[in-house]
């Protein structure tokens, strides 16, 4: 029995210098250890040696099953740091290298168009106002004097939530808002969001609106085109020419659209400005009395005027952009150019 466990013991050690891996040093260990092992097996029939040879072949079966034991334990702690090992030299890091520069983030073009309008106001000491971009029709429609019958109130030109709310159509309800809320005099521009399920080349059903509200005592059509001028000038050049044209809004009276010379054709006719020579940049009117009454306002003691753009139109002919999709396609060539 001791040759048959020294023949054993050689056979395992051999197999073991053998195993190069995790898989194989744990297979030894079920077939020399395991509870159907050969080891195993040999301590079995321990019982049938004569008493005086059992205590010795027992120690000497249990040393090798310590020693082999040991050893597998061994074998598979260094098969386990040398993967680490060559995890490391594939993951290692190699600190000399150069930093990668993360670019600079920017202003998408629209905010930096909207931002540019409003400083201008801004310089005339109009403050910035801001409101809801989800609205009640009274404020939307029905305080701006745009009766129950008007086209805009149309499903098809307005998103409506439900019930009385709605999608705002332009941020002229901001305007309703601050003037609710305080005396004459108020110099405002307010910027934001508005909706109308519109989309084309030059409508999308999100887009862009500054618009201002100046009210005060003895405000007159006057002083609207002397800061309109101003804006004008300040926008596209003290050289570009404009004009004032007669319209209708019914949040005005009198209402004027403005007209700048055509950037691309200089007055030549083209394209883009439909022959005419001329480019609507944005529109205008001293504010309707109806609207006046609906906050409180007495429209015999104050009058002022209103104007409104869209921020999208505006940064198309100052950039020269003949799609207005442009501007929400998130294409990063596109909007780095700004
Ligand atoms: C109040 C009273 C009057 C704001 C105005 C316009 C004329 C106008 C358009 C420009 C391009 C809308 O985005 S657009 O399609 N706006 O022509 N807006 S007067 O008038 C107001 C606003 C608020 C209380």
């Amino acid at each position: 029995m001791r040759e048959a466990l020294e023949q054993l013991q050689r056979n395992a050690e051999a197999e073991l210098n053998a195993a190069g891996s995790q898989e194989e040093l744990l297979a030894l260990r079920v077939k020399y250890l395991g509870r159907k092992g050969s080891l195993t097996q040999v301590l079995r029939q321990l019982g049938n040696v004569p008493v005086d040879e059992r205590r010795l072949l027992g120690q000497f079966a249990n040393e090798i099953k310590e020693a082999l034991s040991a050893k597998i334990d061994g074998a598979l702690q260094a098969v386990a740091s040398q993967d680490r090992g060559n995890q490391l030299l594939v993951e290692r890091i190699d600190v000399t290298l150069p930093g990668r520069r993360f670019g600079l983030g920017g202003l998408h073009p629209i905010t930096q168009v909207a931002r540019e309008i409003c400083d201008i106001f801004s310089g005339l000491g109009f403050e910035i106002a801001e409101g809801p971009e989800v609205e009640f029709d009274y404020y939307n429609f029905e305080a701006l004097n745009i009766p129950k019958d008007h086209p805009a109130r149309d499903m098809q030109d307005t998103f409506y939530i439900g019930g009385n709310v709605l999608l705002r159509t332009h941020t002229s309800p901001v305007q309703i808002r601050v003037m609710e809320k305080q005396k004459p005099p108020v110099r405002i521009v307010s910027p934001g969001k508005v909706y109308r399920p519109d989309s084309d080349v030059s409508h999308t059903p999100m887009f862009h609106q500054v618009e201002g509200l100046l009210v005060d005592r003895g405000i007159t059509f006057g002083d609207l085109k002397g800061v309109l001028t101003y804006f004008v000038g300040q926008l596209f050049g003290r050289d570009v020419a404009l004009r004032f044209r007669p319209s209708f809004f019914p949040f005005t009276e009198p209402s004027a659209e403005v007209d700048i010379r055509c950037v691309m054709c200089r007055g030549g006719g083209c394209r883009v400005c439909g022959q005419s020579g001329w480019l609507e940049i944005l529109g205008s009117g001293m504010v309707d009395p109806e609207v006046f009454k609906n906050v409180g306002y007495d429209p015999e003691a104050v009058t002022g005027f209103a104007f409104g753009l869209g921020v999208e139109r505006i940064a198309m002919l100052k950039y020269g952009i003949s799609d207005i999709r442009m501007f929400f396609e998130n294409d990063m060539r596109f909007l780095e150019q700004f």
